[in-house]
């Protein structure tokens, strides 16, 4: 797949429903800052074994900029010491003679190693380059503080003076970077935990949500910067643990209720600024969480005002995931129509199956609790739509032989598929155990290629009672990440594949991404 097959210009009227989006505009948070220097200098070296074939290697403190001059084309590595969400200042100074010439200056930010070491001009990707962090710099008069105004993901930052002029050199010091967020860190209880892997899982999957929640719940601070329902959806589960910020979550559900397109569909992801803007993606399973994540939202806080407000928009969602089943069963496209994961051969259909019996069962239970008349009516409708999804699954899908799922007119075995119609419960508890071991057993070629897939077969296998087992995909998966060098879980990780990237270069992944933060949920919903 070289681009989102029907994602572009899909010709959609949007809906704008002002009071909704008032209260989601009353929520707005507060961003609170924090100054951090600079911790260090350091080099990125070749190594074969290393996550993208580099490693850094510390070589002077943070005292060691300020001790040295650059003329034209020396360089310098900063490490601040941590993933960083924020802005950037510094200062530079002119060393030498009278400075008659402006100084160009290169800064190039990282969340990674690679970053730092291979050039962005190498990226041919088909997401736009833009979204590698860089600028060029021409400062006329000096010394000067350089305050930045672009708001920056990054631990490395690369200085490259590209000119100076014959008489003079520059010299830096005092950077700082002045990180935001609206997460509250003193909101987090210590974890219970004496397993020290856990523990530090923990730690880093609280790290990556805490930069992700700017003024919305970002999917990514480097990429895309917006609000995805379906990363939405698992940061909520995730911050009821620990930042327990649930009018965050309010103020994101609000805003996708108040931007439907005239058949009520929510659409996949909002841009913020400059103003509130749906943009013209919709899938299915994303439309779907919105249900979902209302539950979850109801279940935290048993808000019923919002449940009253939000009920609309939640179940007409599931009504137009309903119009594209036929007997039961959901129908299959070719187009990029549920999203499932980025494996390029996966057949989306039986999970989405699974996706779908998975929400129509918070979806009743939403229902239940709204009450009324209508209420029950929905709960009654519903209750029959998931006698027959699961019916249909069973009977359509269930290859007997294989002990599998299929998927698609090719009849696809996938671990997606398995996991989404385990975790939506289709089968009885033992026969979903039983599946889920084979697949654990078997390992199916089509195999999953993101934390957000991942995310799924743990919480399959917890609420299948598998607890070691999902102890165990946990610390390999996650652990495998900060073994790696994680410092905030990342949007990307296969760890067959560990330059795999959809977009065509791991330079452009993402690797403080939102739906990578889920460990936290895990371990402290089920008490890990
Ligand atoms: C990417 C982002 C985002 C995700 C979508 C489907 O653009 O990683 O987090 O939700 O894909």
């Amino acid at each position: 797949m070289s681009t989102y097959p029907n994602m572009q210009n899909q010709q959609t009227n949007i809906v704008r429903s002002e009071p909704l989006i008032a209260r989601a505009e009353a929520l707005k948070p507060r961003l609170s800052s924090r100054e951090v220097g600079m911790r260090g200098l350091i080099e990125v070296q070749a190594d074969p074994q290393a996550l993208h074939g580099w490693r850094t290697k510390r070589i002077a403190g943070a005292e060691g900029l300020n001790e040295r001059s650059f003329g034209k084309g020396d360089s310098a590595i900063v490490d601040f010491g941590d993933h960083r969400v924020g802005y950037l200042s510094l200062n530079v100074s002119p060393v030498g003679s009278p400075p008659d010439a402006p100084l160009k200056l290169k800064l190039t930010f990282g969340e990674m190693p690679v970053e730092m070491a291979e050039p962005f001009s190498s990226y041919d990707g088909w997401i736009s380059s833009s979204w590698l962090q860089e600028e060029t710099l021409f400062v006329d008069v000096l010394p000067a503080r350089l305050e930045l105004p672009r708001r920056y993901s990054f631990r490395y930052l690369k200085l490259e003076v590209l000119d100076t002029s014959q008489k003079y050199k520059v010299r830096f010091d005092s950077l700082r970077v002045r990180t935001v967020t609206s997460a509250d860190a003193s909101a987090v209880r210590p974890l219970e935990s004496d397993d020290p892997m856990l523990a530090e899982i923990d730690r880093v999957s609280i790290r990556t949500l805490e930069d992700c929640m700017q003024d919305v719940f970002e999917d990514g601070p480097k990429r895309d910067r917006r609000l995805w329902l379906g990363d939405l959806r698992l940061q909520a589960l995730a911050n009821y643990e620990t930042f327990r910020s649930s009018d965050l979550v309010k103020r994101c559900l609000y805003l996708f209720a108040g931007l439907p397109d005239e058949q009520g569909r929510v659409s996949a992801n909002l841009f913020i600024e400059p103003k509130l803007i749906a943009d013209d993606t919709y899938l299915y399973d994303y439309s779907l969480f919105f249900a979902a994540s209302l539950f979850d939202y109801w279940e935290a806080t048993g808000d019923r005002v919002a449940l009253l407000e939000l009920w609309p928009t939640a179940r007409r969602q599931v009504e137009s995931a309903l119009e594209h089943v036929t007997d039961g069963l959901v129908k299959d496209s070719d187009s990029w129509w549920s999203f499932i994961d980025w494996n390029p051969d996966l057949n989306k259909q039986a999970p989405t199956q699974g996706v779908l019996i998975y929400v129509l069962k918070r979806a009743l239970k939403l229902a239940e609790a709204v009450g009324g008349e209508e209420g029950a009516t929905c709960a009654e409708t519903w209750t029959e739509a998931v006698r027959q999804a699961e019916k249909a699954a069973v009977e359509q899908l269930w290859d007997a032989e294989q002990g599998f799922f299929v998927s698609g007119e090719a009849r696809q075995v996938s671990w997606a598929s398995q996991v989404w119609l385990a975790l939506a419960e289709t089968l009885p508890q033992e026969e979903n155990r039983a599946l889920l071991l084979r697949l654990l057993e078997k390992k199916p070629i089509v195999g999953m290629t993101t934390p957000y897939m991942v995310h799924h077969l743990v919480e399959a296998l917890l609420v299948a009672g598998l607890r070691e087992e999902a102890v165990r995909q946990l610390k390999t998966y996650w652990g495998g990440m900060i073994e790696d060098g994680a410092d905030t879980f990342w949007e990307l990780y296969d760890p067959q594949d560990k330059n795999f990237s959809p977009y065509g270069s791991h330079l452009i992944n993402s690797y403080c991404h939102a739906w990578s933060c889920t460990p936290t949920y895990l371990i402290r919903r089920y008490g890990l």
